[in-house]
């Protein structure tokens, strides 16, 4: 793969005299494929395609195994002309090569070469539809066109500024993504008092970037509205709460995930009427809801010492079943009904943490899998089910007789890296995070979320392999691994480049990318305009947005007291095909008229009809918009008048 400078030269001048003729012969074949067809070229997150060069008719190769450039010389397409299309974010893909499992990265000589173990700016590529089943590849590093030579000696590169022929790639697909089972994805969402209740974020010095955008106040009500509200919206199959137990029936609710409160949870779903969509599960955080509610009960200190004996049954010792169970695995069945719960195979799903030396003592020699029964024989005499139990591997490294108890086995993450896919069963079950920080004293652990391309990355690598895929976290501020709507403000104090991007990327891994009912709520405007310094009312988040509570049916809120010239904005939303746009809009004044801004195109202006009250909501049409299949867009809606309250638009 050497070449002299000289022939190089003469071999890109040459191009020039044969576009024309290139041209030619391609104009014809494009012609052939009709409208229909437009979107074969389109990629499909998951598939292998391979790329077979107008300019010499042979297909892309990673030759050497990927050791070397990118060249268009061979006839066939074997593994070495095989790449996968891979979701980069932003409607960027990334291309990971079959002969080294590695992605193709620009060079800094803008040579393609598949050598890149993550994706960056490097490693992103726009895929254009060139008509047919043709593409071109355009660098979102240098925005460039990679252009195959006419001469197979040459290898490709991302250095031209139009595209014609020598920059036209046939795709030609050679799988389909394989799914492997539903493709479940879910996340952890913790329920601390600071978490319910706004705070105070600290969490041992450790810096917080991942603040949320939703001011929690002591209104649990609320809280759960707002946060089915932003599942819903992120398309997650299910939730799976951190649950801690509680200590006594007649005791408080402990400040650390007691799992009663998950009925707050229950209500709101219902209040939404999202119980189709939204499910829930739940992640048994064993340490603190077995030996250090079994410390706080028996020595009043709570903690990890001594640890719990799992070979005490009845709790005379350093143990206890009742600790996962009565206050506990029962609390969570009692608390959420049977058709909320999340299931594989008509079983509800729990997943259990870990079961390390740390906390734990006397797992193995079966002390697990009798424990494990135990629950299974509750489960079922008290509420007639049948768990689908998913443990953290150390329960098997400890007693590897509870391997014949359970239906699955997850790996959680290591740091870095941030995911793991664990095979149990026949099944492989995925855990990701969208980043890590915990820097305090002499620990420094950390994964960058590398502006939402970490969690990208990770649910590239887990959820198309994986029966179930549980990201954590929702809510984890603590360790600044959130994916709830982010608090704005610039990418260096909240890691968030908008608030809604790891919503937006749930989405995107979830099993509706683009919903057929996608409702975006006016107060979760990633960036607006607000004639007016603060917010009216105080309420749901911090800025000059004036949002309030709204009493239109299924409750939540409002974005009022407008003004001519204010706008809401959203980034990358899903929206594709012929689309109707609908407002949820109240106004007790007459001619107020308000318009949908697509991408910096101007919809029809809309006049809102005067509903008789400011809370007195009609949900009307708002202009039919044409978007191309499996297309982002950044849709604002403008006031040209003020007067409009607006609870959320549909499509
Ligand atoms: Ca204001
Ligand atoms: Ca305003
Ligand atoms: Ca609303």
């Amino acid at each position: 793969m050497t070449r002299g400078n000289a022939g190089w030269m003469l071999s890109r001048s040459m191009k020039k005299a044969l576009l024309l003729l290139a041209a030619l012969l391609v104009l014809p074949a494009l012609a052939l494929n009709g409208p229909g067809k437009a979107d074969a070229a389109l990629p499909v997150i998951g598939e292998t395609i391979a790329l077979k060069a107008l300019s010499n008719n042979n297909y892309v190769c990673a030759d050497n195994a990927g050791a070397d450039p990118l060249i268009a010389n061979r006839a066939t397409a074997g593994v070495w002309e095989q790449f996968v299309v891979r979701d980069a974010g932003g409607g960027l893909f990334a291309l990971q090569s079959n002969a080294n499992n590695k992605y193709v990265s620009k060079r800094a000589d803008n040579v393609l070469i598949a050598s890149a173990t993550t994706i960056g700016a490097n490693e992103k590529f726009q895929i254009i539809d060139a008509g047919g089943n043709n593409v071109y590849l355009k660098s979102g590093a240098n925005n460039q066109y990679v252009d195959a030579d006419i001469s197979p000696t040459l290898p490709l590169i991302a250095n031209r500024a139009s595209a014609g022929p020598w920059e036209t790639f046939q795709k030609v697909v050679v799988s389909t993504p394989q799914p492997q089972g539903p493709h479940y994805l879910g996340v952890t969402f913790g329920i601390s008092k600071e978490t319910m209740t706004g705070g105070p974020y600290v969490n041992q010095g450790n810096q917080i970037f991942d603040l949320p955008l939703f001011k929690s106040t002591a209104d649990e009500a609320k809280f759960w509205d707002n946060y089915v509200e932003e599942l819903v919206t992120s398309g997650v199959d299910f939730v799976a709460p951190t649950i801690r137990g509680y200590l006594d029936p007649a005791h408080p609710a402990n400040n650390g995930g007691d799992t009663r409160k998950l009925s707050g949870l229950v209500d709101a779903i219902n209040r939404r009427g999202a119980g189709a969509q939204l499910k829930i599960s739940a992640l048994d955080d064993t340490p603190a809801s077995m030996t250090d509610k079994k410390n706080a009960f028996k020595h009043g200190t709570g903690g990890y010492n001594p640890p719990f004996d799992v070979g005490d049954a009845n709790g005379t010792g350093e143990g206890g079943y009742a600790y996962i169970w009565d206050h506990n695995l029962r609390a969570f069945f009692t608390a959420v009904p049977d058709n909320l719960r999340f299931k594989i195979d008509g079983r509800p799903v729990i997943y259990e943490w870990a079961m390390g030396d740390f906390a734990f003592t006397n797992q193995g020699n079966g002390n697990l899998k009798k424990m494990v029964e135990y629950i299974r024989q509750r489960a079922q005499a008290e509420f007639g089910v049948n768990p689908y139990l998913i443990v953290d591997q150390s329960w098997l490294s400890e007693d590897p007789t509870v391997a014949s108890v359970v239906d699955g086995v997850h790996g959680w993450f290591p740091v870095p890296g941030g995911r793991t896919v664990t095979t149990f069963g026949g099944n492989n079950f995925g855990v990701a995070v969208p980043s890590f920080r915990f820097v305090v004293g002499s620990t420094n652990m950390n994964i960058d979320p590398n502006h939402g391309q970490t969690l990208i990355d990770n649910l590239n690598a887990t959820v198309p392999n994986s029966l179930v895929t549980l990201v954590e976290g929702f809510t984890d501020w603590e360790e600044n691994a959130a994916t709830w709507r982010g608090r704005e403000g610039a990418y260096a104090a909240t890691k968030y480049d908008y608030p809604n991007q790891m919503i937006n990327i749930l989405r995107r891994f979830s099993r509706s990318p683009f919903p057929a009912q996608l409702r975006i709520e006016a107060e979760s405007a990633d960036s607006y305009n607000d004639t007016t310094s603060g917010s009216a009312t105080g309420v749901y988040r911090d800025g000059s947005m004036d949002v309030e509570t709204t009493s239109d049916a299924g409750g939540g809120w409002d974005v009022g007291y407008t003004e001519a010239g204010e706008w809401l904005e959203w980034k990358e939303v899903p929206l594709q095909g012929a689309v109707t746009l609908k407002l949820r809009v109240a106004s007790p004044l007459s001619g107020k008229r308000i318009r949908f801004v697509i991408d910096g195109v101007a919809g029809a202006t809309v006049t809102v009809p005067n509903t008789g009250d400011w809370q007195s909501y009609q949900t009307i049409n708002a202009g039919t918009f044409s978007f191309g299949s499996g297309t982002y867009h950044t849709v604002r809606l403008e006031m040209l008048d003020g007067g409009i309250n607006l609870n959320y638009w549909t499509n």
